[in-house]
């Protein structure tokens, strides 16, 4: 295999494509070339316009992680961070200010706005950042068009009981604590893939869904007019890596989210609204946690390839082992 793609949200698919890459430079994946190519297609509904700047979280996070620039601890924004600009914002009484934009980060974010009001798409802008970070892959954002995912929650001062957030409102002030009434994808049912991304699904020899959100990070991606049916019908082999383990998710608001479309939160569950390709779904492989190895023979029936090996990211020589299991269990089917 020389040619691998990978469908990325924010931290858990940035963690996996350095696992990825170490795994291809060290030479420790089966079937894969040394000189395999990967192409990032990073969601970007998550994206925000805060204080007249883009901000990208997923794409970033991506470049970040990639690059060496992220913040270890935080898995997001840059390391060696300052948060001057924030405080100054906050010293004006401006909101949010509950969005940490740290001094660094908003270079990234002016140098996208400039281009954006230059023209650029924004994946001429990815591109161009990328040639300051050399992530080592391809990154692509899903599309060039506006997609925001915004979330309704309860409230009881509002008429209908309800009022809509942005997603960042609901993960990074609300920090997830409240149910998911509902999910609206602003913009993504006119979005068109951004250049480069069909080809990248339908010309790969691999197609990695690796341990993002499901729903509001792989879901996003997936449901931009075009995308699913590419990786429904590529001639790539196409595999993925449950978020799930153990019933819980590793990371993030997946509960959540799962709970909001009305899927079992389980690897199983994940596995199943993915789908077999056999059926008509998109996967070839479901790779579960060890922990979760009683749903193999489920999924199996089911007609998805089905393995349990451990899920943790914890180091990228961790991941590469993921990387490896989630290849091994497809280059043979
Ligand atoms: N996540 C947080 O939990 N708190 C923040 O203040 C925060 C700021 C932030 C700034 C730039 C950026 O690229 C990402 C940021 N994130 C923050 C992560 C962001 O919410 C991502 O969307 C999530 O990681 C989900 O992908």
């Amino acid at each position: 295999m020389r040619d691998i793609t990978v469908l990325s949200g924010g931290m858990g698919g940035a963690k996996f494509l350095r696992g990825l890459l170490h795994g291809i430079s060290s030479r420790t994946l089966p079937h894969v070339h040394p000189d395999a190519r990967v192409t990032v297609v990073a969601n970007t509904a998550d994206d925000i316009w805060l204080h007249g700047l883009k901000v990208c979280p997923d794409l970033d996070t991506v470049m970040y992680t990639l690059g060496d620039g992220i913040d270890p601890d935080r898995g997001w924004g840059r390391r060696d961070e300052t948060w001057s600009v924030k405080a100054e914002l906050e010293a004006y009484g401006v909101e949010p200010t509950w969005f940490g934009l740290g001094d660094r980060d908003v270079a990234t974010h002016l140098v996208r706005t400039q281009m954006l009001d230059a023209g650029y798409p924004l994946s001429k802008v990815t591109a161009a950042l990328c040639r300051r970070w050399q992530p080592g892959v391809t990154l692509l954002p899903m599309t060039d068009d506006r997609v925001e995912t915004h979330v309704a929650v309860a409230d009881p001062d509002s008429p209908s009981g309800r009022r809509v957030i942005h997603f960042q409102e609901y993960w990074v002030r609300l920090r997830a604590q409240v149910p998911v009434e509902a999910l609206a994808f602003v913009g993504l049912d006119q979005a068109t893939p951004a250049p480069g991304v069909l080809e990248a699904i339908s010309g790969a020899d691999l197609v990695i869904l690796p341990p993002s959100n499901p729903v509001v990070s792989l879901g996003t991606i997936l449901d931009v007019p075009g995308v699913r049916d590419a990786v429904r019908t590529t001639p790539a082999k196409v595999v993925g890596l449950s978020p799930i383990v153990g019933g819980e998710p590793v990371h993030g608001m997946a509960r959540q989210m799962l709970t909001a479309i009305g899927v079992e939160v389980s690897a199983a569950g994940v596995g199943r609204h993915y789908g077999a390709r056999r059926s008509g779904g998109l996967l070839d492989g479901w790779l579960v946690d060890e922990t979760d190895a009683d749903a193999v023979a489920g999924l199996q029936v089911s007609g998805l390839d089905a393995a349990a090996v451990p899920l943790m990211m914890t180091s990228p020589e961790a991941t590469a082992a993921m990387a490896a299991a989630a290849v091994q269990l497809v280059a043979g089917a």
